[in-house]
């Protein structure tokens, strides 16, 4: 039986790939953080009890900014794969901790780098890690492909550039199995609430539901490549398994601005929408409401730009080039950006109407 560990396995990305691997037969083992509160909600479905037998799913406590506690786990584990996913992975929070999210983001890549070193394990365990488009941040070329020059925009940006090239520099240095899936946004109703796409889905069920008057944005014009986390993560499965570690780019090669996916997300229910204004005054307001369920008046404004969700230096444009991955690694996205608008909107609608949520205004987006 294959062993994979997963760091970053309580996020949206470790609860599917948790779930890929053991669906291919994996023993999965898992790094989760301590918390006050239990964080465990994406792969609850997935627990199995310890003293059962054949168990094949199993946490660790444990933290990128700690080496010491890194090593002991692979040490433990003795994975065959590991799949480096947690990070503070907040664009607009890295801002505010960038010390931080270097350490967690940067170095903890390096950690668990040398700790295969340290272990023996450099020419056992394959490694992948998960580095992001924003390294493309300013553009430079279009559409984004794996020889586009990178020019991070953000402390997060920057901790993943930094996060990429050790990695490349262990696999050549040291001849290990290192690779980077260079995965463009990628989204699911199991996305964090404060990364945009959620943000809008759950706003617009909210709002739809009567539990939320507005719904405030930062930068409407960015665009992004969007796809379904679901896709993604069997994306980065396929990179570990090829006969040489190389780097790939995971994106639909499609870009949709936060205009379009807010349009969107209301026309799921019913509800179409006019943009008014430019900029920090830009609005949109109801035109029209063809859903019984869900009606609100005609006029009524339902967002606002809010300038406290710009960022100091913004990432435009990004529209991924899978060419390399589509031919190599024979990966095809299943979903669209119309199938992912729509799983995502009617998960949110259903969440909200299984429980009250009113903490909205806390999010801070
Ligand atoms: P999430 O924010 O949903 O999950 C991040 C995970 O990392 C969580 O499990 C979190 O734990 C954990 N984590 C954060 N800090 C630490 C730390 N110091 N030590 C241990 N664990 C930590 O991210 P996604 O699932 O969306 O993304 C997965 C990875 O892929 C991240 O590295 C992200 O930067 C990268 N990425 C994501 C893309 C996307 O569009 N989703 C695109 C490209 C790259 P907790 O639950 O306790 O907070
Ligand atoms: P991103 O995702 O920064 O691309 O990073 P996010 O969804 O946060 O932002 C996408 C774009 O939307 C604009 N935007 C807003 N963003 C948020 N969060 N909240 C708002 O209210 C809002 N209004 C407009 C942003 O300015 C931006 O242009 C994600 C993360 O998952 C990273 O970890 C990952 O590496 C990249 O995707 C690829």
């Amino acid at each position: 039986m294959k062993v994979a560990l997963i760091t970053g396995i309580t996020g949206q990305d470790g609860a599917y790939l948790a779930e890929l691997l053991l669906e291919k037969g994996y023993m999965v083992h898992g790094v989760k953080r301590r918390a006050s509160l239990i964080n465990t909600e994406r792969i609850d479905h997935l627990y199995q009890d310890p003293h059962s037998e054949n168990v094949r799913f199993k946490l660790h406590y444990g933290d990128m900014t700690d080496s010491t506690n890194l090593i002991r786990i692979i040490q433990e584990t003795q994975p065959d794969e590991i799949y480096n996913l947690a990070a503070m992975s907040h664009v607009k929070v890295s801002f505010d901790t960038p010390e931080y999210t270097a350490n967690a983001d940067g170095i903890g890549t390096l950690r668990l780098l040398e700790a295969l070193r340290i272990l023996k394990l450099e020419h056992k365990t394959r490694i992948y890690q998960a580095s992001t488009s924003e390294l493309y941040g300013l553009v430079q070329e279009v559409p984004q492909k794996e020889t586009t020059p990178f020019y991070p925009r953000s402390p997060y940006a920057v901790a993943k550039l930094y996060a990429y090239w050790i990695t490349v520099n262990y696999r050549e240095a040291y001849g290990m199995y290192a690779c980077n899936g260079i995965l463009f946004n990628h989204e699911s109703p199991l996305r964090g609430e404060t990364f945009v796409t959620r943000k809008i889905t759950r706003g617009v069920a909210a709002i739809a539901l009567g539990l939320q008057d507005k719904l405030f944005l930062g930068n409407l014009d960015a665009r992004r490549d969007w796809g379904h986390a679901k896709d993604y993560v069997e994306a980065m499965w396929r990179i570990l398994q090829q006969d040489t570690p190389e780097d790939y780019v995971i994106a639909t090669g499609v870009t949709t601005p936060v205009r379009d996916f807010v349009r969107m997300s209301f026309a799921e229910l019913g509800i179409e929408l006019k943009f008014i204004g430019e900029g920090a005054a830009e609005t949109a307001v109801v035109t029209a409401c063809n859903n019984e369920e869900f009606q609100l008046p005609i006029g009524k404004e339902v967002v606002a730009v809010d300038p406290r969700y710009f960022r100091p230096t913004e990432v435009e444009l990004l529209i991924g080039d899978p060419t390399k991955s589509k031919t190599k690694l024979g990966w095809e996205p299943q979903y669209d950006l119309p199938a992912l608008v729509k799983e995502m909107v009617a998960g949110d609608v259903e969440l909200f109407r299984k429980k009250d949520v009113a903490q909205l205004e806390h999010l801070i987006g």
